[in-house]
């Protein structure tokens, strides 16, 4: 066995050489060897392939001596828990990162083939919903790049997140299949398998006298098979392994069944346990609440933790220096079963006892909390779960027994405290909470941001945190600089380095150097020059997908981002149709031409959520055939959002909106991207927003509205809708225009409900801030005529948005939770 040799010893590839003729010969060769294609017959995509295989090859040697690095130092190892990792495309962000780009676009195209065209046909791997799952990808860049030895752990999904294709404005879902040319990056490990069970019961044995013991006996079982995908970090300092699970069935087929003729029954054990991981659920901070999700979020849990127990004992005698050597991060409730699983097999299957098992179960898991919406909570039936995991069962009764004992006995807590740091929730249907469970489970448990950390100490968890006042710490989010600076937007990056050097290619914060810039006006006018390209880019996207034309010097004003009511695109649509209306009514003063982009998907179950991208559709139809405000106006929609188009849209954006209700956005990820690639922001006092003002300065941002509080006392007290309406002549004017039909004349109404639920009861308060979000957009307008000012603002939103690198949110991970 290898384990046994001294990996040094033992016989290594050759470091490669990597000028483009040597490059060439290798893209060939795999064209040859591994595609089986001659270079006469190659398709695009086959250049494409045979592209990565090199690039992989490349990234495998690192890849090797990472792994013998964490073995051979005993460093600790981070695993992080994810349902989702919203990857999008890997090529460049691996060519990029291992410092090949000039040599592998030179090889191509002395062999014909253009790089651009080839990274064009990589599918988006797209195993995540929205902010969440794309953090989950920022953060493997980042450990890699920090050099901290992690594994990502989640499922392989055949299908992620649905293709969104418009249909007379209406959006329809299209299944995805990322894996229909397969996946040059992963390494299926058969020998990586796990069984995982679900169902059955549990044998108790022992009693009285010996040490009780239990066995889950699963009814069902399926396989786990493991799928690796190198991650590279920026300068191939270190390749860290995202594995995913795929589940398969036992037996393939059932012969004897097949052979009495029954030929659908033989393949029904092996349709169901592969269904387990077909798709991704396309929910985006909502839970689905149905059996088949729980059963993934088993499903992944065990077969990452009995990964991890395997590899922790192959290289510790037991389990006591677990929390040590291994920190368990979950990304939000998805994967908290994994709390009652490691019990599990730290005492069923590995024989230890309950509190030993308990103290080592809580000094591994940290929790990340990523929302507050009450309906977001996850919580699973009891009797399902009694029913899918019985033992699992058992373990929440005993850890919640303990939980209570201490909660009333030494801290004195009175009913109600009790009842609501309970796992079980008894108001109704009983109901297990994940969320008490991962608090219960966890060491540490964060937020997203400063004010969705205090607002997670004040609400959901208020008597948990005062039982446990230690647990609660803030690790504001962030993003990759690589990808969202260097590869999406190459032309700033240039002229970064031109301005400041190159220090901030390694270090983000090294940007605030750009500072004294943003005073210097032939600075200024390249930065604008940038800015313009990557419009001109935008619009031939644009141009290309949809047939519209769209006018580069106009004032790109961009709203990407899943579609959600407390998101707020509503508020934007209803100040674009005002303003229609004020530029029609006042044709005479002069309006800043401004074209709206609108992109994002939603749940195929939101029904409002879809009815506002129908809105923005038919208001973009109207508006954009209206000849009265040709020039000044146009919306746009642009369908199928995903990662790609990110990447063409945040670099192209003038002004970025960030116009959640306040207290609702956990932090956003998106209103970072578009201030690092110099767009203004116009946003709320939630979430992230908080902090970059902090960071860029009050002057250079545009903030409007409520703050939480307020929003939480209007909630509390009623706030009158209808009174404010009726007191500002734009808003009503607007609402009842799209009330009555103006831009849904073939079913006049079609919008009326949407707008009555503003009327009515305005929960997420777009009558309460209207006003001044209209007048927030004028004062956006005011800055973008003095373009002197507002370059100068954009050049230091991108000087002083490094603090909002991913790096910086791994590192204080790093040393304050994982202590790695
Ligand atoms: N929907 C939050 O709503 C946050 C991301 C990542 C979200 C965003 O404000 O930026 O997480 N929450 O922390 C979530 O998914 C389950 O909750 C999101 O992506």
């Amino acid at each position: 066995m290898i384990n046994n040799l001294n990996a040094a010893d033992l016989p290594r590839p050759a470091p490669r050489s990597s000028n483009p003729e040597i490059m060439a010969s290798e893209i060939i060769e795999r064209l040859t060897y591994r595609i089986g294609k001659d270079v006469k017959v190659a398709k695009p995509h086959d250049w494409l392939t045979a592209t990565i295989l090199v690039v992989r090859d490349r990234i495998i040697d690192k890849w090797m001596e990472s792994t013998r690095k964490a073995y051979a130092n005993n460093s600790k190892r981070v695993y992080y828990l994810s349902l989702e990792f919203l990857i999008g495309r890997l090529m460049r962000d691996a060519i990029s990162n291992i410092g090949l780009m000039h040599e592998i676009r030179d090889a191509l195209s002395s062999l014909g083939v253009d790089l651009d065209v080839i990274a064009g046909l990589e599918p988006d791997a797209a195993l995540g919903n929205g902010g969440l799952g794309r953090l989950a990808a920022c953060f493997m860049e980042s450990m890699a790049t920090v050099d901290i030895p992690a594994y990502g752990y989640g499922i392989r999904y055949v299908h992620g997140l649905f293709r969104q294709q418009m249909a007379d404005g209406w959006q329809v879902e299209l299944p995805e299949t990322w894996l229909a040319h397969g996946n040059p990056w992963e390494f299926e490990r058969r020998e990586s398998s796990y069984e995982v069970g679900f169902g059955g019961s549990v044998e108790t044995i022992g009693g009285y006298e010996d040490p009780q013991r239990f066995v889950w006996k699963p009814a069902e079982r399926v396989i786990a098979m493991a799928y690796d995908t190198p991650v590279v970090g920026w300068r191939g300092t270190r390749v860290n392994t995202l594995r995913l699970w795929s589940a398969q069935p036992i037996d393939p087929i059932l012969l004897a069944a097949f052979n009495a003729g029954d030929h659908i029954g033989a393949l029904r054990e092996s349709n169901k346990a592969e269904s387990l991981t077909r798709v991704l659920y396309p929910a985006d901070a909502t839970p689905a609440g149905q059996e088949l999700r729980l059963r993934q979020e088993f499903f992944f849990s065990s077969a990452s933790l009995q990964d991890i127990l395997r590899r922790h004992l192959q290289q510790y005698p037991d389990f006591t220096s677990l929390p040590e050597k291994v920190s368990i991060q979950l990304n939000d409730t998805h994967p908290a079963i994994s709390i009652a699983e490691m019990m599990r097999l730290l005492c069923d299957v590995h024989g230890l006892e309950f509190e030993e098992a308990w103290k080592i179960t809580q000094g591994t898991f940290s929790y990340t909390n990523h929302t507050l919406l009450p309906e977001a909570l996850e919580s699973w039936p009891v009797p399902l779960l009694e029913r899918l995991l019985p033992r699992h069962m058992q373990i929440v009764y005993a850890i919640n027994a303990n939980t209570l004992v201490y909660a009333r006995k030494e801290k004195k807590m009175a009913d109600q405290q009790i009842r609501s740091i309970s796992l079980i929730d008894e108001g109704g249907e009983r109901r297990v909470r994940m969320g008490n469970l991962a608090f219960i489970g966890s060491h540490s448990i964060n937020g997203v941001s400063a004010l969705h950390t205090d607002l997670m100490k004040e609400t959901v968890f208020a008597d948990l945190h005062s039982l446990y006042p230690d647990r609660i710490n803030n690790k504001t989010n962030g993003i990759t600089p690589r990808r969202w600076l260097m590869q999406c937007n190459p032309g700033l990056t240039s002229l970064l380095r031109e301005a400041i050097g190159d220090d901030f290619l390694d270090d983000a914060e090294k940007l605030t150097a750009l500072d004294r810039f943003a005073d210097d006006a032939g600075f200024r006018e390249k930065f604008a020059e940038v800015k313009r390209l990557n419009k001109v880019r935008l619009a031939n996207t644009v141009a290309q997908r949809m047939g519209i034309r769209v006018d580069p010097s106009a004032m790109f004003d961009i709203q990407i981002k899943r579609i959600h009511e407390y998101k707020r695109q509503l508020l934007n649509l209803v100040e674009t149709v005002a303003l229609y209306d004020q530029i029609r009514s006042h044709p005479e003063l002069d309006w800043v031409p401004r074209v709206k982009f609108f992109a994002g998907k939603a749940a195929p179950s939101y029904h409002n959520a879809k009815l506002i991208i129908k809105l923005a559709n038919d208001i973009a139809r109207v508006i954009n055939n209206d000849p009265a405000v040709r020039g000044l106006l146009k919306v746009v929609f642009v369908p199928n959002y995903n990662v790609s188009l990110a990447e063409i849209m945040v670099p192209a954006a003038d002004l970025s909106e960030q116009i959640s209700t306040a207290g609702m956005e956990a932090s956003g990820t998106g209103n970072m991207k578009f201030a690092l690639n110099g767009a203004l922001t116009i946003g709320t006092l939630d979430g992230a927003n908080v902090e970059m003002r902090d960071h860029v300065g009050a002057e250079n941002i545009v903030i409007f509205g409520m703050t939480a509080d307020e929003v939480a006392k209007a909630r509390a007290e009623g706030h009158n809708p209808r009174a404010i309406i009726e007191g500002s002549a734009e808003l009503s004017q607007a609402l009842s225009s799209i009330a009555s039909g103006v831009f849904s004349p073939d079913d006049r109404s079609r919008f009326a409900g949407l707008i009555d639920g503003i009327y009515n009861s305005d929960w997420f308060m777009v009558a309460a801030d209207f006003d001044a979000y209209a007048n927030a957009q004028r004062e956006v307008d005011a800055i973008w005529s003095d373009p002197d000012s507002w370059y100068a603002k954009t050049v230091r939103n991108t000087a002083r948005m490094g603090w909002f690198s991913s790096d910086r949110t791994i590192r204080q991970y790093a040393t304050e939770i994982w202590r790695a």
